[in-house]
């Protein structure tokens, strides 16, 4: 069954993010608003090394963010490989209000945030150089998140098998007091990526879509798998043609499953979480690992998804 108003987002600990976004949905606030302010808490967060300030920087030592949203009339707004900035998801949010366009990047991103009034901000922590200075010891790209490297960290990290991985990416889609979706994701973008990478997240479509007719969803994981079925798009379409947001996400992991083959799958990550109009949830991943946090007038919940290999 379905509840309204709800927020969700990508990895438990984005419950904090949650919290904030809740505080303008239990207000009855506009769904937009309520994932801008969530976002936001991710954004600024050095404990997260995947989104905005702490994120790990690419291979020249360059901390480059990435950030869409898309609301309930089916506006967008997107910018890319944009630098020193702290809430990239509300330069996104003016480019799909102020400009005619939807995508803005690089320098380009950047003169707009400061035309609007943005301050610039390093967003490169000691914590991360240092994990950069170390990763330059061996420069070693490995973008896929493999099963083995999943139970070394858990290890490392003293949690049970599955937990880690959990700072990351955040995607946060909600459903308010009035019925409307909206949507936002924000991210670092992988560590140690090639200068000018730019994945999923800000890719309308890939990272983030929204349908206010049907649903919203939004990923994370290796966004090169999910740029490539489209990954967001394809769950909205899934719902819209009856599947419930668990089975929806779960048709769009197949078809990461299928591309790949299940050697390479077990090898790689994606996480998707989604809800319908009527405010169910859902969530699907390639391997274990993948969680999500949802809060609603019940309170708040995190939980494990399911996942395909
Ligand atoms: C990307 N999807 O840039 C993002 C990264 C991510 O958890 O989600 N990391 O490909």
């Amino acid at each position: 069954y379905g509840t309204k108003p709800i927020v969700v987002s990508t990895w438990a600990p984005n419950a904090k993010a949650n919290a904030e976004a809740w505080k303008v949905l239990a207000a009855k606030g506009r769904a937009l608003d309520a994932v801008e302010k969530g976002v936001h808490v991710t954004e600024a967060d050095p404990a997260d090394q995947s989104v905005g300030y702490g994120g790990l920087p690419d291979r020249d030592g360059k901390v480059t963010v990435d950030s869409c949203v898309m609301d309930e009339f089916g506006n967008c707004g997107a910018v890319m490989y944009l630098e020193n900035i702290l809430h990239p998801v509300s330069v996104a949010r003016l480019v799909m209000e102020k400009t005619p366009h939807v995508q803005l990047v690089g320098n380009g991103a950047l003169q707009f945030a400061l035309s609007q009034g943005f301050t610039k901000t390093n967003l490169l922590t000691a914590e991360s150089e240092k994990a950069w200075r170390n990763w330059l010891k061996t420069s070693k790209y490995d973008p896929m998140i493999t099963v083995e490297n999943i139970m070394e960290r858990d290890k490392k990290e003293k949690k049970k098998p599955g937990q880690i991985h959990n700072h990351d990416t955040i995607g946060m889609i909600a459903l308010d007091h009035n019925g409307n979706l909206s949507g936002a994701c924000s991210t670092s973008g992988m560590a140690f990526k090639m200068n000018g990478r730019v994945g999923d997240s800000p890719i309308i479509g890939a990272g983030l879509y929204v349908d206010n007719e049907v649903g919203a969803a939004t990923a994370t994981g290796l966004g090169e798998e999910i740029v490539r079925i489209c990954g967001s798009h394809t769950i909205i379409e899934m719902m819209r043609a009856g599947f419930s947001p668990e089975e929806a996400c779960k048709k769009a992991v197949e078809r990461i499953v299928k591309r790949n083959g299940l050697e390479k799958a077990r090898n790689l990550q994606a996480g998707f979480i989604a809800i319908n109009k009527q405010g169910e949830v859902g969530a699907y991943s390639v391997i274990k690992g993948f969680n999500y946090a949802v809060h609603t007038s019940e309170g708040p919940y995190t939980k494990d998804s399911k996942f395909l290999v």
